[in-house]
C-alpha cells in the first residue's frame, strides 16, 4: 500500500489518536454517570473513520449510526462540541439534546447518527438523490454496521442507489459483531462484497485497520462518483475492542481474540510503524504527538463539564412541526 506524504500521514496519524483518546476518556467518564444515556465506543475501528473521510472533500456529505464518535471527528467537528454534546450541554453540537446517539449538524454535511440499525444509507442514499439533482459536485457516503448488512432497507437504497447512478460510497464499519452475533455466524454467501456485487455495483473487501488502504478506495469511489459512474460498496474489515456499549461484559468472544486484534492489528500502532519507517516523524515526535492529543481531550472535558445545560426553551428547536402536523 503506498503511504501518503509526510504532512498527510502525520494528521491522519494524528487524527486517529484523537479518536482513540477521546473514546478512552468518554467510556470511563460514562461509568461514572456523566454521559447521558451511555454511548458506543468505536476503539479500534479508527482507520476506517480516518480513512474515509480524509479521502473527502470538507463539503461532501456522511450519514452514519449509533456508533458515530470516529466518524464525526473524523470530518472535522472538535472534541470540545462533541463531548459536550455526550455531556448534554448547549454547547455540544446538537445543542444537548441529542447526546451520544444523535451526533448531526446538516448544515455542515453531517446529517446524523440514529439508532435505527441500517438507517443511515437509505439516508445517505436520500442526500445523493439530492445532490444528483441539484447537479452538485460532491458525495454523500452512508456508514453501516456488519449487522446492518441484513436488513431489507439498506438493500432497497443500495438498488436505488445503482438504478440512478447517485454519488453513494457505502462504507461498512464491519467491527464483526453485531451486539453478541459474529458476522460470519448471519452472513448468507459469506461475502458481502460479492453480495454488493450481486446488486451491480463496484464492491471491495479491504483492510479496515490500514488507514492508507482505507483512503486509497474511498478516493478511487469518489473519482467515480464524481464522474456520474455510480455508487460504490467498500466493506472495511475492523475490530471493535470494547464492549458494544459502556458496560456490555462481551461474554460472546475470548479475551484471546481481543488481544490478538489488539497486538498484531492495531490501526494506530501500525502506522506509527509506517511512519518511523517513512522517516515521517522519529519516536519523540510521535511521544509529543500523543502529548497533545492528550491536553486536547483534557481541555474538551472541562469545556463540556463547564458548559451549561440547554434552556428548556430549546426543547422543540430542530424539530419540523410540519412533519408532525402539529403546532409546537
Ligand atoms: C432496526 C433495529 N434493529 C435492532 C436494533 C437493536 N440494535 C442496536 S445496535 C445493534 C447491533 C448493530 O450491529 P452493527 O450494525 O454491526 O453495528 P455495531 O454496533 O457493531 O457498530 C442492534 C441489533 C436497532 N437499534 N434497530
Ligand atoms: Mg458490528
Amino acid at each position: 500500500m503506498s503511504v501518503p506524504d509526510k504532512k498527510t500521514s502525520l494528521a491522519l496519524l494524528r487524527s486517529m489518536m484523537v479518536i482513540r483518546d477521546f473514546e478512552e476518556t468518554a467510556d470511563k467518564l460514562s461509568l461514572r454517570g456523566k454521559v447521558s444515556g451511555g454511548m458506543h465506543n468505536s476503539s479500534g475501528q479508527e482507520a476506517v473513520a480516518v480513512g474515509v473521510l480524509s479521502a473527502l472533500a470538507e463539503f461532501d456529505v456522511i450519514a452514519t449510526t449509533h456508533r458515530s464518535h470516529h466518524h464525526t471527528l473524523a470530518k472535522g467537528f472538535t472534541p470540545r462540541e462533541i463531548m459536550a454534546e455526550l455531556f448534554t450541554r448547549s454547547t455540544g453540537i446538537s445543542g444537548g439534546r441529542g447526546a451520544s446517539m444523535h451526533l448531526g449538524d446538516v448544515t455542515r454535511g453531517h446529517f446524523g447518527g440514529n439508532g435505527i440499525v441500517g438507517a443511515g444509507v437509505g439516508i445517505a442514499m436520500g442526500a445523493a438523490l439530492g445532490i444528483q439533482q441539484k447537479g452538485d459536485k460532491k458525495v454523500s457516503v452512508g456508514f453501516i454496521g456488519d449487522g446492518g448488512m441484513n436488513t431489507g432497507r439498506t438493500w432497497e437504497a443500495i438498488n436505488m442507489a445503482v438504478i440512478y447512478k447517485l454519488p453513494l460510497i457505502v462504507i461498512v464499519d464491519n467491527n464483526q459483531y453485531a451486539v453478541e452475533t459474529f458476522v460470519g455466524r448471519v452472513t448468507g454467501g459469506g461475502d458481502l462484497a460479492k453480495r454488493a456485487e450481486g446488486f451491480g455495483m463496484r464492491a471491495f473487501n479491504i483492510d479496515g485497520m490500514d488507514v492508507a488502504e482505507v483512503r486509497k478506495y474511498t478516493s478511487e469511489a469518489r473519482e467515480r462518483a464524481l464522474a456520474g459512474e455510480g455508487p460504490t460498496f467498500i466493506n472495511a474489515v475492523t475490530y471493535r475492542y470494547y464492549g458494544h456499549n459502556v458496560g456490555e461484559k462481551g461474554q460472546y468472544r475470548t479475551q484471546e481474540e481481543i488481544e490478538r486484534w489488539k497486538s498484531t492489528k492495531d490501526p494506530i500502532d501500525h502506522f506509527i510503524a509506517v511512519v518511523l519507517e517513512q522517516g515521517y516523524a522519529n519516536q519523540a515526535e510521535v511521544d509529543e504527538m500523543r502529548a497533545s492529543v492528550r491536553a486536547e481531550i483534557e481541555d474538551a472535558v472541562a469545556f463540556a463539564d463547564s458548559s451549561p445545560e440547554p434552556d428548556i426553551s430549546t426543547i422543540y428547536d430542530d424539530i419540523d412541526s410540519g412533519m408532525l402536523g402539529v403546532q409546537l
